[in-house]
């Protein structure tokens, strides 16, 4: 049985939770980080969310965690087995992390968590992500998932950001090959149940959500 450590509001643990869905692994999450805090045994040295057990195998990071689950349980599925696929899979899994996450987190932080950001500054930072989601868009174009008919780690880690993207108060530029992938993301059972997951529109309400996903699997 696999440990998930970390708050189920975390978009990072969602990473986590939304790939065992996918692989339709069994779990048990508990309620670490943010309001819940860090038992003083925490594994992870950085003290942030998610970090994974596995029996023995203990991972942090969360792409490293989705890279774990998917090349363990995943082979030929999640983890593409030819090395162009899996190499594609690789390249929006660091352009998540090194672009669109670095862009767009700040932005969500300014909006929804107190985050003290001028608004013509947010206003720049909105622009940004809609620029560098134009990337994105462009790769998906007559493609069903970010590299083609199979969902891969980077559908997992850009996906988990499209929810709080596509929902917060910001200006979007028109970007159909990814509102169409949205879209199909949005209906899967697994993508409603560990990301679609109300976030409000101030730390209040954050916070508030945050204790009411208290204890759910
Ligand atoms: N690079 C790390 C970042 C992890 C991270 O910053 N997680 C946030 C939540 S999304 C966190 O733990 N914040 C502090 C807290 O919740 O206590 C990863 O991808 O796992």
């Amino acid at each position: 049985m696999i440990e998930v450590l970390g708050r189920r509001n975390s978009a990072n643990v969602q990473k986590v939770m939304w790939a065992l869905g996918e692989l339709g692994i069994d779990y048990t999450r508990h309620d670490i980080g943010g309001s819940f805090g860090y038992p003083d045994d925490y594994p992870n040295p950085n003290a942030v969310v998610p970090t994974i057990r596995d029996g023995d195998v203990t991972v942090w990071e969360s792409a490293a965690c989705v890279r774990y689950l998917a090349r363990t349980y995943g082979v030929g599925s999640m983890w593409p087995e030819d090395a162009a696929t899996l190499a594609s899979s690789d390249m929006w899994m660091e352009w998540h992390r090194s672009d669109i996450s670095s862009a767009f987190f700040p932005l969500f932080q300014a909006k929804i968590r107190g985050l003290p950001i001028p608004t013509e500054k947010q206003e720049q930072m909105s622009a940004d992500c809609g620029r560098i989601f134009g990337q994105l868009d462009a790769q998906l174009a007559g493609k069903t998932f970010i590299c083609g008919d199979q969902i891969t780690g980077a559908d997992i880690v850009n996906g988990a950001i499209m929810y709080r993207y596509m929902n917060l108060d910001i200006e979007r530029p028109d970007l159909p090959n990814l509102a169409a992938w949205y879209e199909r993301l949005t209906s899967r059972p697994t993508y409603q149940k560990h990301v679609m997951l109300e976030f409000g529109t101030n730390v209040d309400e954050w916070n508030e959500h945050e204790r009411a996903n208290a204890g759910i699997q």
